[in-house]
């Protein structure tokens, strides 16, 4: 045993370590992993061959994921190897088509970095800087445990990020009754006997806000014990396919549905709300008017289907009800929250086994106050005076904000793993925007839509080069469990980690403001940032005493904490300590839906969809993740095509207010009548760039048709049921 082996075994025994132990470059073995491509957090086992990847699975020893894996996991390993991905930093020298990219040292980009943020502080006021946080932020321990700091740091009120194309509406009705925005119900799928699901695509997408890895096995145990999954959904998607039930329903039109199951429940007298509810005859005067006749008449699904799925609700032995992407990024998403939460509630299955529960996770952010209860309206954005939420306003606003000039205008901007340019509404406008900027930097480690209007991009270490501890994801998990995955592969030489270029964009910006920092901040961010997140982690893991880093350190496939349990109203964080049935912001938000209007007979409404092959807007440079039959096409109902004259494999147009794109169709009975789908984070070709998708993966983004005026209550953007045309622009040639 040599002297390296000797100390690595001596650090493994450490509590304190930041950087686990990784296998070296000739390691020959199996190693296990985890994968941070969506939120089911899979447990995986490397096959490692002379330091080369050359299998991956799932690890059928981690007591959450049990074996799952799906085709992403399996391409984990092409991140790493891809040679289009950026393992040094970038500069661009010159503009548009002409744009060279130069490799430069750390030290220079950096200092690219922290010259162009400070000076855009200095010349315009601390909102001059613009930031977004992209959807990976969640997925890595690093970005998570010390980019809050880096914001906090640089005081903008311009933050933006992912949430509001996304979960804001949950957060903020978490935040309504339950008193924190991380307070948010999770569905006891192991023990239920009715899955209510609205507006999500599981099977696809592995569950969100809802960490079920291997969901296609927990339905077939669901169904194999009498269990029923009824999906609502205007596509019959690949959930839909295996429920036991699914029911078309018009975009954008299921608050009223929803409301109108809770009206139904009321007025038969089905209700058995835990004593800890306030406001049930406000909540009773506020929903008597949705009667299911009226939604039935907006929404395609009958009263009778309305009633007898509340009906079945109630009358399950153990119900959950549960709404994703397809309930927030609508126009009522914050009300479509608040419905599915009086179904659980009102039913009794709220925080009981089988219905909807909190997890209770080793590292608990609401308990452990990682981050506040949330707040809403403290301030508007200064364009078109929208509401902040935590914080952040609505990326909806982004563009508008880089565009118009006058005080607090952005000038600078910095994107966090993210790329809004495919990932917001209007996202070809927001290019153009970005590229007017004085000064752009990104951390990601591809070059993108986004990324190549930087002036400095500044590639971090992946998945499998760094320690994670997924401290998001346990939170909202269907089982309590916890997992510490120490790096695979070491960090290679000159490179460096997220945390560690926050810490220095932090630094070095600091040093060139012209405003200083009170001495106390100063040094409480020296702390912070010199501090490893896997020291954070064992800090955070022996406060909460579940278990320790030492534990987890010995059990790298994670350990079982078991099922989840009733835990309420304890950890309401209400001020009351009791729940409001009839939020006001909520119940006013009831005059807009009053609004609904049901689309012409001739108009077609667009929504998204995902693929189990797809990752938002990257990963298409995988190899085995692009090849095989094309699924960027525009989805449409036959008899939508044969109204206008349109064949199967068609190019048409689809125009929206906002814009329009040219891309094939495919007839689909899978789609409801009237209702049409692009998937998004397609969209790639931008003409003489060569991005970091070398193989060219036809599509067109979904985003340069939703529109950024379209917006829920909460902030959130409205992409579900844009109103759009579609014409035929070449006819089929087969
Ligand atoms: N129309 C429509 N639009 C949508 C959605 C929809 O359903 N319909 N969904 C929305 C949702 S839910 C989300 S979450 C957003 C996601 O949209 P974004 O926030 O833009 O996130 P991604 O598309 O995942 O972009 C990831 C970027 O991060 C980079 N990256 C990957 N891993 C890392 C890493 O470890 N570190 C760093 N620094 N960079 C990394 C990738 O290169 C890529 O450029 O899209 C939203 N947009
Ligand atoms: N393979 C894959 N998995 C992913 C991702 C990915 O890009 N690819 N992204 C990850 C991310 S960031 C997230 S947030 C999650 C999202 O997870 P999910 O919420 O499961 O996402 P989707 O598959 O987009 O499912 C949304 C469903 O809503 C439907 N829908 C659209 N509009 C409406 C409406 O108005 N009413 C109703 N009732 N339904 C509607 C759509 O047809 C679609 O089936 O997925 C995560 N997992
Ligand atoms: S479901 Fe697939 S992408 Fe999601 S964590 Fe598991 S292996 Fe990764
Ligand atoms: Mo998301």
């Amino acid at each position: 045993m040599d002297l390296t082996q000797d100390l690595h075994r001596i650090a493994r025994s450490l509590p304190l370590v930041g950087a686990g132990n990784p296998v070296g470059e000739d390691y020959t073995g199996t190693r296990l992993g985890v994968c941070n491509l969506c939120e089911a957090i899979c447990g995986i086992e490397l096959t490692i061959d002379n330091g080369d990847v050359t299998g991956i699975r799932g690890n059928p020893g981690d007591p959450l994921s049990r074996g799952h894996i799906c085709p992403k996991g399996v391409a984990l390993a092409d991140v790493y190897t891809d040679p289009d991905r950026l393992r040094r930093p970038v500069k661009r020298v010159g503009d548009g088509p002409d744009a060279r990219w130069e490799e430069v040292s750390w030290d220079e980009a950096l200092d690219l970095a922290a010259d162009g943020i400070a000076a855009a502080i200095n010349d315009h006021g601390r909102d001059a800087l613009g930031i977004y946080l992209g959807n990976p932020n969640a997925h890595s321990l690093g970005a998570l445990t010390h980019g809050i700091g880096l914001i906090r740091s640089f005081k903008t009120r311009n933050k933006y990020s992912a949430s509001s194309v996304d979960q804001i509406p949950h957060m903020y009705v978490g935040m309504l009754m339950f008193g924190h925005q991380l307070l948010l119900p999770v569905p006891d799928i192991d023990r239920t006997s009715y899955f209510l699901v609205f507006g999500a695509n599981p099977m696809a997408s592995n569950g969100s806000l809802m960490t079920v890895p291997d969901f296609p096995n927990r339905v077939r145990e669901l169904k194999a014990r009498g269990g029923r999954m009824v999906v609502f959904d205007p596509r019959r998607t690949e959930t839909a396919k295996v429920a036991t039930e699914h029911h078309f329903v018009r975009p954008g039109s299921d608050a009223l549905v929803l409301l109108a199951m809770v009206s139904t429940l009321l007025a038969e007298g089905l209700v058995t709300p835990p004593p800890y509810v306030d406001n049930l005859d406000a909540l009773e005067a506020a929903v008597a008017p949705y009667t299911p006749e009226r939604a039935a008449a907006v929404s395609g699904v009958s009263a009778e289907v309305i009633r007898q799925v509340a009906r079945d609700f109630a009358a399950a032995d153990g119900a959950a009800a549960y709404g994703r992407i397809g309930l927030s990024t609508q126009g009522y998403g914050s009300i479509c929250q608040w419905a599915i939460n009086l179904l659980n509630l009102l039913t009794g299955n709220f925080d009981r086994e089988g219905g909807v529960l909190f997890p209770e996770p080793a590292i608990d952010g609401v308990k452990q106050k990682l981050i506040g209860r949330g707040h809403f309206d403290l301030w508007q954005s200064r364009v078109r005076t929208m509401p902040e939420f935590g914080g952040e306003l609505p990326v909806a606003c982004f563009r508008e904000e880089i565009e118009t000039p006058g005080e607090g205008q952005i000038k600078a901007v910095l994107t966090l793993a993210g790329n809004p340019v495919l990932s917001t509404p209007d996202g070809r406008r927001l290019g153009e925007a970005l590229g007017g900027l004085d000064f752009m930097a990104s951390v990601d480690i591809y070059l993108n839509e986004t990324t190549r209007h930087a002036n400095v991009i500044l590639p971090p270490t992946t998945a499998l080069e760094r320690d994670q501890y997924d401290v998001v994801f346990h939170m909202l998990s269907v089982r309590n469990t916890a997992r510490f995955t120490p790096a695979v592969f070491a960090k290679p030489a000159g490179a460096m980690h997220d945390w560690e270029i926050f810490r220095e964009l932090v630094f070095r910006t600091d040093a060139r403001l012209h405003r200083t920092k009170p001495l106390r901040q100063r040094i409480a961010e020296r702390v912070r940032f010199s501090t490893s997140p896997t020291v954070i982690v064992t800090t955070l893991l022996a406060a909460g005493r579940k278990t320790s880093l030492r534990a987890l350190r010995k059990h790298p496939e994670g350990v079982d904490l078991g099922p989840l349990r009733p835990t309420m109203p304890a950890r309401l964080e209400t001020r009351t300590k009791r729940i409001d049935l009839a939020p006001e912001a909520l119940v006013a938000d009831l005059a807009r839906l009053d609004s609904f209007e049901v689309p012409a007979a001739d108009e077609l409404v667009l929504i998204g969809r995902r693929h189990k092959s797809d990752c938002n807007s990257w990963m298409h440079n995988s190899e085995r993740l692009t090849r095989g039959k094309p699924r960027h096409q525009l989805l449409m109902h036959p008899t939508d095509l044969a109204a206008r004259g349109i064949a199967d494999g068609a190019l048409v147009t689809v125009a929206s207010r906002v814009g329009s794109v040219e891309v094939e169709v495919a007839a689909a009975e899978d789609m409801m009548p009237g209702v049409v789908s692009l998937p998004h984070g397609y969209g790639h070709q931008v003409e003489g760039i060569r991005l970091g998708h070398a193989r060219t993966v036809p599509g067109v983004s979904i985003n340069d048709l939703t529109d950024p005026e379209r917006l829920d209550l909460s902030g959130n953007a409205a992409l579900s049921g844009v109103p759009v045309t579609v014409s035929a622009l070449v006819p089929a040639t087969v």
